[in-house]
């Protein structure tokens, strides 16, 4: 891939993180930027050698959402724009790829996650937020309704009475009453998002990482699926995971009373 200008990429072998870095305009997402994202996702999701990602935000943003002064982007040009293409092609890439990847996806939100960067933040599996972040649905703020994946994740997360004071009243919810909902895994000091972090994408890197990519699937499945539907899932994913090296490893790993050495595979 060539140098992004928009991502700071930082490879740690086993896991990756991915920055946005456009703190100016506090990390909206260009053209440009979701192109890089995308890539780079891709990139991700096929290295086996990468067997967790982080995401997060340079400067005091994660991302506020499309870029409402980008020349290139839609929603700057509104009356001419053809909003819907650039969700297709731009953003819903993107969040299919996060949603789908096969390892452990931490997104660590440094301050204000607004619009379609709330959408992003909320496509991760476990969200880590600094105290003084928030989480904005802003998309009514202008006129439009959540996009990127924002009016499937919220109902899933909090609840239909939430998920709509969120998108109709548009106000921003705190980190810690984003925890206590369930919007986000957990809201820590600002001083030690960054280092919290990368413990636990670290700690998620070192597992079974194809156990963590089917449980991953398998609950992602339950939402559209009968019990029945979900216990054959269940058994077919099971059996999948049941042939893995880490598998094995972990069954030795037990019965020696020693901590398992998983090796993703
Ligand atoms: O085709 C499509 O793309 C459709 C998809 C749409 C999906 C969406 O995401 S729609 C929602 C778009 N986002 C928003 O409406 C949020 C806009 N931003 C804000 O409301 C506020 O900036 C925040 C609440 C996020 C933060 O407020 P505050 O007071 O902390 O910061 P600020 O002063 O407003 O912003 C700082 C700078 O960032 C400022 O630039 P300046 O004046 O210092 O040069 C501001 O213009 C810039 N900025 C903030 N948000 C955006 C942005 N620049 C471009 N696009 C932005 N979204």
């Amino acid at each position: 891939m060539e140098t992004p200008t928009t991502l700071r990429i930082d490879d740690h072998s086993s896991y990756v993180v991915i920055t946005l870095n456009r703190p100016e305009r506090l990390n909206a997402l260009s053209p440009l930027l979701l192109r890089e994202l995308r890539q780079a996702l891709e990139e991700v999701a096929q290295d086996r050698a990468v067997r967790a990602l982080l995401l997060t935000g340079e400067g005091r943003g994660f991302s506020s959402g499309a870029d409402l002064r980008d020349a290139e982007g839609e929603v700057g040009r509104s009356g001419t724009v053809d909003v819907a293409n650039h969700l297709l092609h731009g953003y819903h890439p993107v969040i299919t790829l996060l949603r789908t990847m096969p390892k452990p996806v931490v997104c660590a939100i440094n301050g204000v996650a607004a619009g379609a960067g709330c959408s992003l933040a909320l496509a991760g599996d476990l969200v880590l937020a600094a105290r003084s972040a928030t989480f904005i649905q802003a998309f009514t703020r202008i006129g439009l309704i959540p996009d990127a994946g924002s009016t499937y994740l919220l109902p899933r997360l909090i609840g239909r009475q939430r998920a709509l004071g969120m998108v109709l009243l548009a106000e921003p919810v705190s980190a810690e009453q984003a925890e206590s909902w369930g919007l986000i895994w957990r809201a820590v000091d600002d001083d030690r998002l960054h280092s919290e972090a990368l413990a636990l994408v670290q700690r998620l890197a070192d597992g079974p990482t194809v156990a963590f990519g089917l449980a991953k699937a398998a609950l992602e499945a339950s939402f559209g699926a009968t019990l029945d539907e979900q216990l054959a899932l269940e058994a077919m994913l099971q059996g999948t995971a049941a042939q893995t090296a880490d598998f094995r490893a972990g069954v030795a790993a037990f019965q020696q009373k020693r901590a398992a050495q998983f090796r993703g595979e």
